[in-house]
């Protein structure tokens, strides 16, 4: 009467949780019931960044039948990651030994890498000094890896106080549009200033 565990694998949806149900099994049917402790424990899937819900007990396999279930919830999330696997173990088997003990839980990623974006800021020029302009910069959905991405600032409609464009668009539309615009003279604008250097996710 030997024991043995399979290897699950599960999608991991986005939200809520999704059972992987894992089979624990006898080589053959007995006239006795069989009992054996089962325990989750991390791998790269971990209990910390809430990849799957630990579960841990006693499964029965009820006399003259060969098999029984043991459910592990595995959580959704919208993080760009990797496949991530968790372990679950048997132990303490009653009427049996234990053959394969160790099942393999592997969470398959169906997140895309984020994709990065930066907002549009206003502020209010004041009279002397300088004016924060203070840029978001966010991700569409989270990941385990960290983010960097290059800024600078160029020129737009006004280069100092000349009145014309420069760069940026060469329709006439545009030159148009700056004609009737507005006229600080030679005042410059304020020099935007990132804080951000690494984006903040945003959910
Ligand atoms: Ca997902
Ligand atoms: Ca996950
Ligand atoms: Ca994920």
């Amino acid at each position: 009467m030997v024991l043995s565990i399979d290897d699950v694998k599960v999608v991991e949806g986005n939200g809520g949780t999704t059972n992987a149900v894992f089979t624990v099994s006898v080589s053959n049917p007995s006239a006795q019931s069989v009992t054996v402790d089962y325990q989750t424990s991390d791998g790269s899937a971990t209990l910390a960044n809430a990849d799957y819900q630990a579960a841990s007990g006693t499964v029965k396999i009820a006399a003259n039948t060969t098999s029984s279930t043991v459910t592990v919830q595995v959580n959704g999330d919208t993080k760009f990651e990797a496949d991530e696997t968790y372990s679950i173990d048997l132990s303490n088997p009653v009427n049996a030994t234990i053959g394969d003990g160790h099942g393999v839980g592997t969470i398959s990623n169906d997140d895309t890498q984020p994709v990065a974006s930066i907002d549009d800021v206003k502020v209010v020029e004041g009279n002397t000094g300088t004016v924060d302009a203070v840029f978001t910069v966010s991700l569409s959905n989270t990941t385990d890896q960290s983010v960097t991405v290059a800024y600078s600032t160029s020129d737009g409609t006004r280069h100092g106080g000349q009145q014309r464009l420069r760069g940026r668009d060469r329709n006439g539309q545009d030159r148009a549009q700056d004609a009737v615009g507005d006229d600080h003279g030679s005042r410059s604008p304020a020099t935007p200033s990132s804080r951000a250097t690494t984006p903040t996710p945003s959910s």
